[in-house]
């Protein structure tokens, strides 16, 4: 297996082809495989195709008027022509907005990113504080003064031993109390460190907030671009901030209606837990801009670096400043000051010497990275910049379009939540609020996981703590998964690319952890991890035990791949993972005698109960991982684990059965308790992510869960909710999916509309977003199905663009709570089933020129057989 390596010193090429980007921004490192990276890409390529197909033919847009020109489709496409106008209403109406600067870090900041760095707009009048962290800015790890051991044991340490022990005692008692196991098998964790903030920029002006009127803060997530803007003495100050992707910086442009009014004090400044040396150097001669001769008063520039106290983490900022106008000095405090100007410009970029490669997890120095970022930044201008990254946003995010017939008022996010929150806005204000959310979600993955760096942590990637909750870290009994559920079906497939990328990094230190703890081949990880290939168990008694992570983690890819369809990716990227994850479970499943039945022991339910052998979620997880690879062996005619596996999986329990109240059981005893309203709902696993439990395929079971659903409750915290959305989403209730969703807006959603555990997590923002999309489309069970969860208060609207299962394009739209048409574009030439409950004995599926295709309707499912690339219209 090849890992790829985020060589944190390759940025990404300035061309806009994410083709090409993707090529030069995954680069290889310590262990070089070019036919592989050229796979990897190759994955990209064909995710591209069909993306292509959407941005450059304009599926959408171009099904929209084929159906008009269809007599029979004019009439039943009122609403995809309404999506039109929603199309372009869009761009105006995804706008989160204040009318205040923001004091609160948590819930006012503004967030914008690209993947490796992450600023905060809070936009005060007298001082700006603009924080920003770079992804790999962590301390903790290798050289850590605490010291690190990636947290495995050593040998002597005798783990293989502990665990037997366990096993015995959980044969002899069925159940033990975690405060009793983690004696045993909890280790305490020495380095494990932080994400950090990097720097702040420190803007100060000569106006007070008192002094202003007509205040506006505002996030276009259409553009990605945050504004700020005020009026003083009649004249209009304006502040632009974004990060660009394609030129890795941070951008702000600082502007005035009225000449030679700009006065700014600009410094960066670092936290305390770090060396510093900083450089200010003004240079005030004339500029010439080599892409448009657009000419420049003056420039100047700062320069920090230094390494963090902990760890020796090399890390280096550079800032540089254009004037246009006025002129620019050196205070005596070492900070720029601009005096008169007419506008400013200010670009930044930030790296250190981390490098994804275990077990140093160091690279290059980051000064020649951040040098060469902002000489290639300051060769365009702020215009061009600004142009480039909104390209390449757009490219992502306009991919989908979801239309909710909804209003969004011109009032400030916060006031539109407090009325969400006490029912006294409008439906279609609510509906407003409710697309904004979605589409948030989509715009924070966008800004939070790009290629060539790590990614989405339980923050995205903004961080200002020094010791950020949970270390800002990856948790991954719930809490990374969550993170990427959205990114194949919102059509977002290149954001997975950093997770893979992550994961792939973890197989090594993971099976050393497989050694020293099972004494097995193959590769594990518990409930966290760091940036330094961390993959033992912690000591967080009803946390620790956590060894499916590595099988949900791995699942992951096998989800890509069904997404895609693109088998170089399952050969070169996912089975390697997948194979390694099943031998570790092939090795360590403990075989009953009595049921004749394979168990996971000893395992444990997040983050409540006891210990005790096959709790229905390890059950599930291991059932789902051994059938995903076993599916993949088959495709790549790999006969020895074909033949490993098979014998396993017939005989191993399935964690899914019903309890004396109806519910699923969450253990193998019956120990459930129908009072209890815990956050963690692992044991319905089976429902979502994974798809054994469905209403079409297993009614009981499908009862069964709603039951459990039903004990535990609408409330839990962020993410709990937003899991909860997926789960009554594929129980097909959509109405209850959607008053989880309210449940989230009203009690877990900061104003900024960042997702609030409590404290900010981002997890639950990138679920409800997964779960909006689980209402809408469904593709789990080898059949598209349309609307499966439409709750009354959404009766009529439009979706474009997302993804089915299959590399197959979803178009949908909705009226009166019924299906009113769907467009469905394959990657492939393939049979097709889509499911509706609308669907009949004269529901027909048509061609773009109107010609009927044969089909097939049998229970509400239409079967067809479509061609590769061609465009066809359901009309139910
Ligand atoms: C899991 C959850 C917690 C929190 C943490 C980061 O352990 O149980 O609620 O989300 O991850």
């Amino acid at each position: 297996m090849c890992h790829y390596r985020v060589n944190k010193n390759v940025k990404p090429s300035a061309s806009e082809s994410a083709n090409h980007k993707a090529n030069s921004s995954v680069s290889k490192g310590a262990k070089q495989c070019p036919s592989q990276g050229a796979d990897k890409v190759s994955t990209l390529t064909s995710v591209l195709f069909m993306l292509t197909l959407v941005c450059y033919t304009g599926f959408s847009g171009a099904i929209r008027a084929d159906a008009l020109a269809s007599s029979k489709a004019s009439t039943k496409l009122t609403l995809g022509n309404s999506n039109h106008a929603s199309d372009v209403k869009g761009a105006a109406d995804l706008m989160l907005r204040f009318d205040k600067p923001g004091t609160d870090w948590e819930s006012h900041s503004l967030p914008i990113g690209n993947g490796a760095l992450g600023a905060t707009v809070l936009g005060g009048v007298h001082h700006d504080v603009i924080q920003f962290s770079e992804k790999s800015l962590w301390t903790g790890g290798p050289n850590s003064v605490a010291g690190y051991d990636f947290g495995l044991p050593s040998l002597d340490e005798k783990f293989p031993e502990k665990i037997a022990n366990v096993q015995q005692q959980l044969q002899q008692k069925v159940s033990l109390p975690p405060k009793s196991v983690v004696k045993t098998l909890g280790r305490e964790v020495i380095g494990y460190g932080s994400y950090q903030s990097f720097a702040d920029i420190n803007l100060t002006f000569d106006h007070q907030l008192e002094d202003v009127s007509h205040y506006q803060r505002s996030l276009d997530i259409n553009t990605a671009v945050a504004k700020v803007s005020y009026q003083l003495a009649g004249v209009e100050y304006t502040r632009e901030y974004f990060v660009s992707y394609p030129d890795q910086v941070i951008v702000i442009k600082l502007s005035s209606s009225a000449k030679n009014q700009l006065n700014v004090a600009i410094d960066l400044s670092v936290p305390n837990n770090r060396s510093l040396t900083k450089n200010v150097i003004v240079d005030s001669a004339k500029h010439q801009n080599k892409h448009n001769q657009h000419q420049i008063n003056s420039a100047a520039s700062t320069q920090i670096f230094g390494t963090l106290t902990d760890n020796g983490l090399a890390y280096e900022g550079q800032l540089h400043l254009s004037a246009d106008g006025g002129k620019i000095t050196k205070n005596s405090n070492n900070t720029l000051q601009v005096t008169g100007a007419n506008s400013v410009w200010l670009v930044v970029a930030a790296a250190t010497n981390y490098q994804q490669s275990y077990p140093t997890y160091r690279g290059k120095m980051p000064h020649q990275q951040v040098t060469t970022s902002v000489n290639h930044a300051i060769s365009f201008n702020y215009v061009q910049l600004k142009q480039r990254h909104r390209q390449d946003h757009q490219r992502l995010f306009n991919r989908v379009n979801l239309d909710l017939a909804h209003q969004l008022p011109h009032t400030p996010t916060n006031e539109l939540l407090a009325q969400y929150k006490a029912g006294t806005s409008s439906a279609t204000a609510n509906r407003a609020l409710e697309r904004l959310y979605y589409q948030f979600g989509r715009y924070l993955l966008i800004s939070s996981s790009r290629a060539g760096s790590l990614p989405a942590n339980l923050q995205g990637v903004w961080n200002k703590h020094q010791h950020a909750p949970w270390s800002a870290d990856y948790h991954v009994n719930i809490n990374l998964q969550m993170n990427y559920w959205l990114a194949d079906m919102t059509n977002l497939s290149e954001t997975n690319i950093p997770l893979f990328d992550f994961i792939e990094g973890l197989v090594e230190p993971g099976e050393i952890s497989a050694q020293k703890i099972f004494g097995v081949d193959g590769w594990v990880m518990f409930l966290n991890t760091n940036v330094w290939g961390f993959t033992g168990p912690i000591a967080w008694p009803t946390a620790f035990w956590q060894p499916e992570g590595a099988a949900w983690m791995s699942l992951h890819f096998y989800e890509h791949y069904l997404f895609t369809k693109d088998e170089s990716f399952l050969q070169h990227s996912a089975y390697p993972v997948l194979k390694k994850a099943s031998e570790f479970w092939l090795n360590t499943l403990v075989f009953d005698q009595a049921s004749q039945q394979y168990f996971v022991s000893p395992s444990y339910s997040p983050e409540h109960g006891d210990f005790t052998v096959g709790a229905a979620m390890s059950q599930q997880i291991v059932a789902k991982l051994l059938d995903s690879t076993l599916n993949a062996a088959k495709l790549l005619a790999d006969h020895e684990m074909i033949a490993r596996l098979t014998a396993v999986t017939t005989k191993l329990n399935a964690g899914l059965a019903l309890g004396n109240w109806g519910q699923i059981k969450e253990w193998q005893q019956d120990l459930d308790d129908n009072s209890s309203s815990h956050r963690h709902v692992s044991h319905l696993f089976a429902l979502h992510p994974s798809n054994s439990i469905s209403p079409l395929t297993t009614p009981e079971l499908a009862q069964g869960a709603a039951v459990t659903l039903n004990a535990r409750g609408d409330g839990g915290t962020g993410w709990s909710k937003a899991w909860k959305i997926n789960f009554w989403a594929r129980l097909f209730d959509g109405n209850h999916a959607h008053k989880l969703l309210a449940e989230q807006l009203k009690h877990s959603t900061l104003d900024n509309l960042w997702d609030n555990h409590p404290p900010f997590q981002i997890d639950g923002n990138f679920g409800a977003t997964a779960g909006i999309t689980e209402m809408l489309l469904q593709s789990q069970n080898n059949e598209i199905h349309l609307l499966p969860a439409l709750p009354e208060k959404w009766p009529q609207g439009a979706i474009s663009g997302l993804k089915a299962r299959g590399n197959i394009l979803v178009n949908i739209s909705w009226q009166a709570g019924k299906l009113a048409n769907a467009h469905l574009l394959s990657a492939s030439t393939q049979m097709l089933n889509v499911r509706a409950a609308s669907l009949n004995k004269s529901s027909q599926i048509i061609d773009d020129n109107g010609n009927a295709i044969v089909s097939h309707v049998n229970n509400n499912v239409i079967r067809f057989r479509a061609e590769k690339n061609i465009r066809y219209q359901l009309l139910p």
